[in-house]
């Protein structure tokens, strides 16, 4: 929490203000009475005793603020946090929002898991007549010349998230350099503007650090957004 502070004249006032605004209204009460001072009990007493004390309150608000504010949370597991303007489309044809990648998180959800999320510009649509995948594309070896080319990086994992019209939403890993064998992950969530999946490290040959790029595509036999446009992005997981 942080600290409050009394220190700016506002406050000075304020603490002032509130402090004869009590003492008025219990004295205007006839609560106290103190020889030195003469004061009148009656409405007319507590009345502006109220007045004060709803000033210095007035006046010592900002310093109560921080109480109500939550502070922003930050994420010490987050890897990643990439963020992919609106509207940034590569597909000449198909430009559903729901397929246009706003933001990119990371995760490290324990020793032995990681997470991927990808935030999008509108909600996904709950059933598709077609095939659509979001995917993130891994670059594990940081060799260019293995696995499959995706701007100046060689993916050896791709990691996404399809839609099969007769299955729903399914998580895959596929290990190129092994024939693209697949690994099926369950822990997939397609949720208003937001997928993600938890997965293994193991899944993706336990790396240290990895190149990658996220790409999406729909119905159309293009991709639909792409993050970077060009180049890649470098991650290395901490170790635990
Ligand atoms: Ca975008
Ligand atoms: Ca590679």
């Amino acid at each position: 929490m942080p600290p409050m502070t009394f220190a700016s004249t506002m406050s000075y006032i304020g603490v002032l203000a509130l402090t004869a605004g009590l003492f008025l209204i219990l004295a205007g009460f006839g609560v106290i009475k103190i020889e030195k001072i003469t004061v009148t009990t009656g409405p007319l007493t507590w009345g502006f005793g109220i007045v004060l004390a709803l000033v210095g309150i007035f006046f010592l608000l900002p310093d109560f603020q921080p109480l109500f504010t939550p502070e922003a949370q930050t994420d010490v597991n987050a890897l990643v946090l990439q963020t992919d303007p609106s509207d940034d489309w590569i597909s000449p044809f198909s430009r559903p929002s729901y397929m246009d990648i706003t933001e990119i998180r990371i995760v490290k959800v324990d020793e032995d898991n990681i997470r991927f999320e990808m935030q999008v510009n509108e909600s996904i649509p709950q059933s598709f007549k077609e095939i659509h995948f979001y995917g993130w594309f891994l670059d594990t070896d940081l060799n260019s010349s293995t696995g499959q080319q995706y701007n100046d990086i060689g993916s050896d994992y791709n990691v996404q998230i399809t839609y099969f019209p007769d299955k729903g939403w399914v998580g895959q890993v596929f290990d190129i350099e092994k024939n693209s064998s697949m690994v099926e992950i369950k822990s997939v969530e397609v949720k208003d503007n937001l997928v993600s999946m938890t997965i293994p490290l193991i899944a993706i040959g336990s790396p240290e650090k990895f190149n990658w790029i996220s790409i999406d595509q729909d119905n159309e036999p293009y991709y639909s957004d792409k993050v970077p446009n060009d180049g890649h992005i470098h991650t290395e997981i901490p170790p635990q």
